[in-house]
């Protein structure tokens, strides 16, 4: 047996008997990223041009939908093109799925996206990520482009468990789309997924189950996933329905439009509840090229950004050097003891610096701000502390606690004045 099949034999011992802390997996260095879980946020806006696109629909003279619905299909495209950046990436890059960094308490990551379009009607969009809870991991982001007054919020933490061949993994949190000028606001939730391939040292996501778009206006989107041998055959499938609003969604038949093929592909769309054959195409993933974030060099970084935080360890797992590697994460994970201890000492707590937990026990449907609570409503969605995308009165939410959520704190981001 080979040291690199001898370390991945006794890593997979340690996940079976895993108690869904990610932070206490100790995996063998092939199989590190040396990237934090703090910058994966900027999945989200690798497609800038679709992401602010529905702030440029217009209603037609001749046109059969609504405008809103037609904002609908815009944020499901930009949402769809997402996948790929989010899910793929690491095993297109750095040749499978990783186990990335695990970010430090108020470790921060910024970037920006400048206007790339012919037009210039994009203005820069910058990217904020904040560790905002180190027990359990939880990230929170925004992503806001001021020329079109778009916002996109939301937070993120994840628990997983193994099974016999795969490391099942539920996310919490959601994220909240926010086009102001248009006044519409989408909830959207984040799909259940599992690693597959652990066995064979060759870790890939698959993601399963549904996630749903609920748009202010009524519309709301239910994708469903599937992998290979599933309905399709062919992994990273989808199928997405667009409906009026979620008690249509009850009936299929009922789909305003059906949107079905391969997320890290191509897919294609059709009114009603079948793909037609001659459907045209909704989104062709190898097509639209990703545009990546800019980010500061790490010599103009702060202390608590990412990459400058983790520059050596990054390069230990780089020069595959196991004792560099660990040398370096203890240096960090020692001082992040003593600032606790001396937090404790002091009788106080981190303070967030973009962020705050809000406690949604003492908000309603006219309090909440950001209107969270009444999306929930409008998509059956529980808004406790269970799985992103539970519905509401299912088995999972009784006896669930009620939720606090990570939300933006605008005034703070802006009064910080940060230089990108
Ligand atoms: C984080 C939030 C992003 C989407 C996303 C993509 C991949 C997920 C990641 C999230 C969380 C951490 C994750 C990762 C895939 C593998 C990794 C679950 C949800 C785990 C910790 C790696 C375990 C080790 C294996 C390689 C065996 O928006």
């Amino acid at each position: 047996m080979s040291s690199t099949s001898a370390t991945w034999t006794s890593f997979i011992k340690s996940i079976a008997s895993y108690n869904g802390d990610l932070s206490s997996l100790t995996a063998p260095p092939f199989i590190l990223s040396p990237t934090s879980l703090v910058e994966y946020p900027q999945y989200w806006s690798e497609h800038v041009d679709l992401f602010l696109a529905p702030n440029f629909i217009r209603q037609e003279a001749n046109d059969i939908d609504a405008v809103e619905l037609k904002h609908m299909v815009a944020v499901l495209r930009w949402f769809i093109s997402t996948l790929k950046s989010q899910y793929c990436s690491r095993a297109e890059s750095l040749g499978g799925e990783k186990k990335p960094l695990n970010p430090f308490l108020g470790e921060l990551f910024l970037g920006k996206w400048t206007d790339q379009s012919a037009s210039k009607q994009h203005g820069d969009t910058l990217l904020v990520s904040e560790q905002v809870s180190h027990h359990p991991p939880i990230t929170a982001y925004a992503i806001e482009n001021k020329t079109n007054k778009t916002v996109l919020q939301g937070y993120n933490g994840v628990r997983a468990f193994m099974s016999t061949t795969a490391l099942n993994v539920r996310q919490y949190g959601h994220a909240l789309l926010e086009y102001q000028n248009l006044k519409e606001t989408y909830l959207i939730t984040l799909p259940p997924l599992h690693i597959e391939g652990i066995l064979m040292a060759a870790p890939f996501v698959e993601l399963e189950q549904k996630s749903y778009i609920q748009s202010s206006a009524g519309y709301v989107a239910v994708i469903e996933y599937s992998g290979k041998g599933y309905f399709s055959g062919k992994s990273n499938s989808f199928k997405a329905r667009i409906f009026k609003d979620i008690r249509e969604a009850q009936d299929k038949t009922k789909a305003l439009y059906t949107i079905s093929g391969q997320w890290s592909g191509v897919s294609k769309i059709s009114r009603g509840n079948t793909l037609a054959s001659d459907a045209q195409v909704f989104y062709d993933a190898n097509a639209q090229k990703a545009q990546p974030l800019s980010v500061k060099p790490i010599e103009e970084q702060g202390p608590l950004e990412s990459r400058r935080a983790w520059q050596k360890v990054a390069d230990a797992i780089r020069a595959n050097d196991y004792n560099l590697i660990h040398q370096e994460k203890s240096i960090i994970e020692n001082e992040q003891r003593e600032l606790r201890k001396k937090e404790q000492a002091d009788n106080t707590t981190w303070k967030q610096k973009f962020f705050d937990e809000i406690d949604y026990k003492s908000l309603t449907e006219d309090t909440d701000e950001t209107g969270y609570i009444k999306l929930a409503k409008m998509a059956n969605l529980s808004h406790k502390n269970v799985p992103s995308g539970t519905k509401q009165d299912s088995s999972k939410e009784q006896g669930a606690e009620e939720a606090s959520h990570w939300r933006f704190n605008q005034e703070k981001f802006d009064t910080a004045k940060l230089a990108f």
